[in-house]
């Protein structure tokens, strides 16, 4: 069907009228969304189904991601380009005069995530089918993704978000492979042939019902499976009101990060954990059994890989498992447990380590409860072994100590490989937070520099720049994107680099119009954009960004003579939803914008944007329109960051800390190539352990600091006296966690250097081209063979590219 134009046309006609019972003339864009998406998910059954007998029959080893969240984005536009099929849609639409590019739009993201964590799962289930690697994805199928931001009178104001509304023509249900997870009841023992066994009895049932999404490799016949799993009724309980045991059990996958502010919305979150995990361990033991009849082999032919420490109850579960269905000892079952999982850590902030308590944990889940305990006896035995008498060792540990459950000590312990996402950040890992456990098992650890599809952050989202690239080093770099390289020996050329920045100011008119058409303010698109796009957090420093706006703009009223290149600042996150404080630098971003770009005298040169709703769809048209990227979290702090790659790989220059993967970037791109400031990693860590640093030394010794801050609570921003007092006093009276103060001086500077480069534009782009060139390595293709090789020990059915 879509062979050519005409028979894609005859199909689609009248797949629309059959399915909506109207003529193609009175079909909504809607409508014509859901045909094509449709016809293409029809399309791709046959490899999907050829795939998975393959991949059967071959007895391959089977990779399972598990993660919490999957920030998938729109998938109609992505599909369409990995099946080489998107020009004869476009053709064939047009001829219709449809536009493709509407129907596109009309498709609602599917934000089932926060950020960097959620987008990466994303990026590597594209690579894993790209490569011709057996991994798929297992997820919870949330009714309501991350909310919906909206921004009123400066505030954010959160909406539940409805992706599902009208459907969803990229899943399939799949009633008949669902599964039991059970909740509370009791552990009962009992003798079999005299040995002393467990069950979990009296249990509330919920039955998890699989939706599988098929992830299309790009130009091959590789379809893998993301199965996301509903939680619904199972059988009705007799002793229990219907109604509460019907919302109860919808509720599980209702939301993405219930709030936990109270007991209640803890136990959610917990019971979304068990749940994934059991549907998911359930469903790859059952799977494994049909194709080899014993579990005996599980950790030859599965691997299971943990993305953060949200799904590491997989270990108790699959022990669970192994012991009371499969029978097996607990040694045996501690090997193939072991052999089989693998975490990845993905953040040192201790306040992000999770922890339950047992009085929540226990009830919930006794039988899991009890595997823990007795993994967390024999693994404190080991320890005592190795460290006896050395008590306060034993206790940091231990998995179980101060009436919680330590997920990540679990994790650890439960694995046989842990990984950072960057050097620096397994690096960290080894020396500091996770000193001991590296100590006591240094074989397992190891690092993982993240990386992101080029496919959809280049191919996809910049058809303008990958047409330049195809047309000066041909398209093997679609391939194998270390051949982006080859760009290399253009940085000097100088038609090349007119036409990138003739494609660098298409995308920014693009964008332009965008931030027209959303908030109505007019940015001038040959300023530079200056874009910070991440979730709002203390430690990325947002507010860094903001004190340093609000400085050029008293510099621009106090002295006629200061001149900047214009600049427009753009911002986009969401803000979680209890964070107050971050809920504040929303707000001041905001206040900043309503007095800078109402200011005759700055608006020519400063401008600020706030986009609302910052997403997967949005973040394709805002990476690709930057000029520069700012990378300013506090060195130590952030662990790797991906949109830090996804500007790299479009051309934007970084301003940045020496932090996460930035400092990746500035080894293969070199230190001139970007805009680095702030304290090291090692000054940071010395201030924390030594003290020294006094905030308001810098605010009694830099005049430009003393002004913005005064600024924040002396009615400078209209109606808001006492609204910003939180972050003055966090800067000055909580001494700056976050030495925001500190690197302000080293931050001007840099921005100073900025204004200067963008002035001479040969070099400029020059620059540009270069980190283009080097932005390869940070493809997740790279980083996919990495796990595959490393950990995995997973082959591709074909062959894959060595880095
Ligand atoms: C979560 C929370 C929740 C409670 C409040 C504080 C806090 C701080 C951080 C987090 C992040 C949890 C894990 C996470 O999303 N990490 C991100 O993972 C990305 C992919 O590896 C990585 O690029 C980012 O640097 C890292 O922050």
């Amino acid at each position: 069907m879509f062979s050519n134009k005409e028979s894609f046309q005859k199909v689609f006609l009248k797949k629309l009228e059959m399915t909506y019972g109207k003529s193609f003339k009175e079909s909504t864009v809607q409508d014509q969304y859901h045909t094509l998406g449709n016809m293409v998910r029809e399309y791709i059954s046959s490899d999907w189904i050829a795939t998975n007998e393959a991949q059967r029959s071959n007895h391959s080893k089977q990779v399972y991601y598990l993660s919490i969240e999957f920030l998938l984005g729109r998938l109609l536009g992505q599909n369409l380009l990995n099946l080489g099929i998107k020009e004869v849609v476009e053709e064939g639409l047009k001829d219709l005069n449809i536009s493709l590019e509407e129907i596109e739009e009309i498709e609602a993201d599917a934000g089932l995530g926060n950020g960097g964590l959620g987008r990466l799962a994303a990026c590597f289930l594209d690579s894993l089918a790209s490569l011709n690697l057996p991994g798929h994805g297992c997820g919870i199928r949330y009714k309501h993704g991350l909310f919906d931001q909206k921004i009123v009178d400066g505030f954010q104001v959160e909406l539940p978000e409805q992706w599902l509304r009208h459907g969803n023509s990229w899943e399939v249900r799949k009633v008949d492979q669902s599964i039991e997870v059970n909740f509370w009841g009791d552990v009962e023992y009992y003798s079999d042939n005299g040995k002393l066994a467990f069950r979990h009895i009296n249990g509330e049932s919920i039955l998890a019902v699989p939706y599988d999404i098929p992830v299309v490799g790009y130009d091959t016949t590789t379809v893998n499976t993301l199965r996301l799993w509903n939680a619904e009724p199972a059988s009705f309980p007799v002793h229990k009101d219907v109604m509460q045991y019907k919302r109860e059990t919808e509720a599980v996958s209702e939301f993405l990060y219930p709030d936990d502010t109270h007991e209640d919305g803890k136990i959610l979150r917990l019971k979304q954990q068990y749940f994934l995990v059991s549907a998911s361990l359930q469903s790859i033991v059952r799977s494994h059994r049909i194709v080899y009849g014993t579990l005996a082999n599980l950790h030859e032919k599965v691997a299971i890989h943990i993305n953060d420490t949200h799904p590491v109850l997989a270990i108790p579960e699959l022990m669970r498992i192994l012991l009371d269905e499969e029978k097996l000892s607990w040694d045996d079952a501690w090997h193939i447990t072991t052999q089989t999982i693998s975490y990845t850590n993905h953040t040192t902030l201790s306040e992000a380590l999770e922890k339950w308590p047992i009085h929540l944990f226990k009830p919930l889940l006794p039988r899991i409860y009890m595997i823990v305990e007795e993994i967390n006896q024999r693994f404190c035995e080991e320890l005592w072994k190795r460290y006896p008498y050395q008590w306060k060792r034993i206790e940091d540990m231990a998995i179980i100590a101060h009436d919680m459950v330590k997920m990540a000590h679990l994790a650890i312990v439960g694995s046989h490989k842990v990984n950072g996402v960057a050097k620096i950040h397994t690096d960290i890992l080894k020396k500091r937070e996770m000193k001991n456990f590296f100590d006591f098992y240094p074989q397992k650890f190891i690092n993982k520099t993240n990386g992101i599809t080029h496919r959809r952050w280049l191919l996809k989202a910049n058809p303008e720049l990958s047409i330049l690239l195809n047309e000066t080093i041909g398209d093997e770099w679609v391939k194998n994107p270390y051949a982006l390289k080859q760009l290399e020996s253009y940085a000097q050329d100088k038609n090349f680099k007119d036409q990138l920045k003739k494609v660098k100011q298409q995308r920014k008119d693009i964008l332009s119009e965008v931030i027209k058409k959303q908030t109505g303010i007019e940015i001038n698109p040959q300023s530079i954009f200056d874009v910070q796009v991440k979730r709002l957090h203390a430690y990325k420093r947002q507010l860094l960004n903001v004190l340093h706006i609000m400085y050029l703009y008293n510099r621009l009223k106090e002295d006629s003579n200061f001149k900047i290149v214009p600049r427009t600042f753009i911002f986009g996150a969401k803000a979680s939803p209890g964070y107050y404080y971050a809920k504040k630098v929303i707000k001041l971003i905001n206040s900043v914008a309503d007095v800078v770009n109402s200011d005759p005298v700055t608006s020519p040169f400063l401008k600020v944007v706030f986009l609302e709703n910052y997403r997967v769809s949005l973040a394709e048209d805002v990476f690709t329109a930057a000029d520069v990227s700012e990378q300013i979290s506090t060195a130590s702090k952030e662990a790797s960051g991906t949109g830090n790659m996804k500007f790299m790989m479009n051309g934007a220059l970084t301003v940045g800390t020496m932090d996460g993967a930035n400092v990746e970037i500035a080894e293969v791109v070199g230190e001139n190539n970007m805009f680095i400031f702030g304290l090291s990693s090692e000054e940071v860590l010395h201030y924390q352990q030594n003290g020294g640093y006094r905030s308001f030394d810098y605010y009694h010794h830099d005049q430009r600091i003393k002004k913005v801050l005064e600024q924040l609570t002396n009615g400078f921003f209209k109606n808001t006296y006492d609204l910003f007092e939180p972050i003055y006093d966090s800067l000055l009276m909580q001494n700056d966690e976050y030495y925001v103060l500190r690197d302000f001086a080293s931050y001007v500077q840099a921005q100073e250097k900025v204004n200067q480069a963008y002035g001479d534009k040969d070099k400029w782009f020059e620059m540009s081209a270069l980190n283009i060139a080097q932005s390869g390595y940070f493809s997740s293709d790279r980083t996919i063979s990495e796990y595959a090789k490393e950990i995995w020990e997973i082959n591709s059915s074909k062959q894959i590219l060595s880095y």
